[in-house]
C-alpha cells in the first residue's frame, strides 16, 4: 500500500488514529440515485454488470468523481459469490435477489462448495484496475455475512420476518450450523480475493441480522462472524461490520472482531460507542431518509451525527443504511462537502 493511501482520512479513522477531518462515504453510493449509473446500466442485467470489469470500474468510480467521497465501494452484490459457485439465482429489478430452489435441507446445503479465485476472475480483475485508477482513494471490498446470505437462500428472496430462516435456526439447528459453516467459508473466500487483489478495507454486510435476539446471535451467528474476522486478521486491512436494527447487538458485533462497527440511524453514536465498547471505531449514521428533506434539515442532522461521533475512538461518517433511490445527488454532494469541511 502506498503511504499516501495509508494516510487517507478513511484508513486513519478506521485505525483510530488522529485525522485531519472526518472521512465520509455512503453505502449504495453507486446505484439508482445517480443518472450516470442508470445510463450505463440500461440494457444490462445486474449480475451481468457485476461480471463485466470495465462496467464495474466505471460504476465504482462514478460517486468518487461526482462527490469526492473518501472511499470507494466495489460495485458488486452480496449474492455474486453464490451465483459464481452455481446457485441458480437472479437479481430482479425492483425486488432484489431471487433464488430458484430455496435451500431447506441437507442436500441443498451440500451444493454449497467453497469459492475459488477462478470462480470470480472478473472480481480480481476489476479490483486491480480500480486500485490503479483510484490512486489515493481507498477501495472497500465487501461480502454478505452468513446470516444475511442464509436468509436469501432459505427464503428464496427478500423477506420481512425471515420466517423460514428462523424455523431452520430453531427447529433444525444442525442443518443451520452446517449451512452457516459453508457460507462462512464462501464469505471468507470472497473477502480474501478482494483484499489480495488490492482492496484497502473490507466490510461485512449482515444487513438483516437485527432480526435476531442477543442470546441467539451468540449461539447461531457469532461463531461464524468471529471466524470470518479472525480469518482476515493477517491481511492488515481494516474490517468493518454492519447490520440494520442491531441496537441490541452492537456489543456482540464488536465482539465478533471487526475494527469498525457500522451503526444504523436508530442509536445515537455516543450511545453506540458505549454499547460497542473500547478499541473500536464507529461508522454511521445519518438516517438516509433525512436526505429527502430540505438542505437545512440535512445540515442540522449531519452536524449532530458529527458531534456525537466525537465520542468514538474513530469516526467514519456514513448513512445509517444505503442511499435511497429517490435521493437527489446534489444533496449528497452538499453533504459530502459539509462533512469534509466541518
Ligand atoms: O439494477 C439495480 O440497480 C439493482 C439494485 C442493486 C444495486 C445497485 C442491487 C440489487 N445491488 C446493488 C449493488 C450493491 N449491493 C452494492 C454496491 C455498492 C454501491 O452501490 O455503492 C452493495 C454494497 C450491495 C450489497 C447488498 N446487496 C446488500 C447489503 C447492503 C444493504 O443495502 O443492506 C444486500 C442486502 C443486497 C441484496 C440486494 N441486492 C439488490 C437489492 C435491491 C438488494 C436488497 C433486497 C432486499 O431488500 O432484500
Amino acid at each position: 500500500m502506498n503511504s499516501q493511501l495509508a494516510d487517507s482520512p478513511f484508513l486513519l479513522a478506521c485505525r483510530r488514529r488522529p485525522v485531519p477531518r472526518t472521512p465520509v462515504w455512503y453505502m449504495r453510493q453507486a446505484g439508482r440515485s445517480l443518472p450516470e449509473y442508470r445510463k450505463v446500466r440500461a440494457g444490462t442485467a445486474m449480475l451481468d454488470a457485476c461480471a463485466t470489469p470495465d462496467l464495474v470500474v466505471e460504476i465504482t468510480m462514478q460517486p468518487v468523481l461526482r462527490y469526492g467521497v473518501d472511499a470507494a465501494i466495489f460495485f458488486s452484490d452480496i449474492v455474486v459469490p453464490l451465483r459464481a459457485i452455481g446457485v441458480d439465482l437472479d437479481i430482479k429489478p425492483g425486488v432484489g435477489p431471487v433464488v430458484a430452489d430455496p435451500i431447506r435441507d441437507a442436500a441443498g446445503v451440500a451444493t454449497l462448495r467453497p469459492l475459488e479465485p477462478d470462480d470470480v476472475p472478473y472480481v480480481s480483475e476489476a479490483v486491480a484496475s480500480l486500485v490503479k485508477e483510484l490512486d489515493r482513494v481507498p477501495l472497500i471490498g465487501f461480502a454478505g455475512a452468513p446470516f444475511t446470505l442464509a436468509s436469501y437462500l432459505i427464503e428464496g428472496g427478500p423477506s420481512k420476518n425471515h420466517d423460514h430462516t428462523k424455523a431452520m435456526m430453531y427447529g433444525a439447528p444442525e442443518l443451520w450450523h452446517a449451512l452457516m459453516d459453508r457460507l462462512t467459508t464462501i464469505t471468507l473466500g470472497f473477502l480474501r480475493i478482494q483484499a489480495e487483489a488490492g482492496a484497502a478495507a473490507l466490510q461485512l454486510f449482515d444487513s438483516w441480522v437485527g432480526a435476531v435476539e442477543p442470546d441467539d446471535y451468540r449461539t447461531f451467528v457469532l461463531p461464524y462472524t468471529s471466524r470470518i474476522f479472525a480469518g482476515l486478521a493477517d491481511l492488515d486491512v481494516p474490517r468493518i461490520h454492519f447490520g440494520v436494527g442491531t441496537g441490541e447487538l452492537l456489543g456482540l458485533l464488536g465482539e465478533a472482531g471487526a475494527d469498525v462497527v457500522g451503526v444504523d440511524w436508530r442509536v445515537p453514536l455516543d450511545e453506540a460507542a458505549l454499547r460497542v465498547g473500547a478499541g473500536k471505531a464507529l461508522q454511521g449514521n445519518l438516517d438516509p431518509a433525512v436526505l429527502l428533506a430540505p438542505w437545512e434539515v440535512v445540515q442540522e442532522r449531519a452536524a449532530k451525527v458529527l458531534e456525537r461521533g466525537r465520542v468514538a475512538e474513530g469516526h467514519v461518517f456514513n448513512l445509517g443504511h444505503g442511499v435511497l433511490p429517490g435521493t437527489d445527488p446534489d444533496q449528497l454532494a452538499r453533504l459530502t462537502e459539509f462533512v469534509q469541511s466541518y
